[in-house]
């Protein structure tokens, strides 16, 4: 997918995001919320691959997130180099009410950067919320995993909605930021280059991994010009 500078004046921003983590922590309703404002409180796991692509105003722009979502379980799972290719984001989701799923998340961390580059920006997430009574990790807990592993950190609920467009607007932002800064850093290596100022040649950056896009690096961050 190409992105390009206001010369082109088609700016068409689409940033790939995974949801990871074990079965039942509820990843397909944090999805069917953030994406159609539903909930589903007898959903059955999934099977294979799905994805939304949901359109979000970052900075006064339209981009658009095209959220991925898989099986917690292996047997239901799509291949997984395939799932991650591509992506610049990714959601690691447990659940408050059952340590073992946030036990589990050096796990899917280790797989996310096995098939992916360190850079894809991630946050934990700490879903059902609304379990009050049921919490098996504090707040606390969650916050500093996050804090040791560099991720952003929130807790939502798909069944209350709490938190659900927050913690997918903050992963959505912080790509547009990185990205707004690489576009920048090649205007300003192109007019190094070529000794102009202003006018400058179209910045394209690619994020696309589904594609083999020449040029493209191992993330799907590119640019080229
Ligand atoms: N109380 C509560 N239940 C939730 C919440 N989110 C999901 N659930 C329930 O948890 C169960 C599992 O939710 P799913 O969204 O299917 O979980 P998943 O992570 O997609 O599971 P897999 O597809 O098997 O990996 C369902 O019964 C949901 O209704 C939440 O925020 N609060
Ligand atoms: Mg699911």
């Amino acid at each position: 997918m190409a992105f390009y500078t206001q010369e082109e004046q088609t700016e068409d921003y689409l940033f790939k995001i995974v949801l990871i983590g074990d079965s039942a922590v509820g990843k397909s309703n944090l999805l069917a919320r953030f994406a159609r404002d539903e909930f589903y409180p007898n959903s059955k796991s999934t099977i294979g691959v799905e994805f939304q692509t949901q359109k979000m105003v970052i900075n006064g722009k339209e981009v658009k997130a095209q959220i991925w979502d898989t099986a917690g379980q292996e047997r239901f799972r799509a291949v997984t180099s395939a799932y991650y290719r591509g992506a610049v984001g990714a959601l690691v989701v447990y659940d408050i009410s059952r340590r073992q799923t946030f036990e589990s998340i050096g796990r899917w961390l280790n797989e996310l950067h096995t098939h992916s580059d360190m850079n894809v920006v991630t946050i934990l997430v700490g879903n059902k919320s609304d379990l009050k009574d049921a919490r098996e990790v504090k707040t606390a807990e969650g916050k500093a995993l996050a804090e040791t592993q560099g991720l952003f950190f929130i807790e939502t609920s798909a069944l209350d909605s709490s938190n659900v467009a927050s913690a997918f607007q903050m992963v959505v932002k912080e790509i547009y930021n990185i990205l707004s800064r690489k576009v920048i850093q090649s205007q300003e290596l192109k007019h190094k280059e070529t000794g102009r100022v202003g006018n400058a040649k179209t910045v394209v950056i690619q994020a696309d991994g589904d594609r083999e896009t020449e040029g493209q690096n191992k993330n799907g961050w590119c640019c080229s010009s």
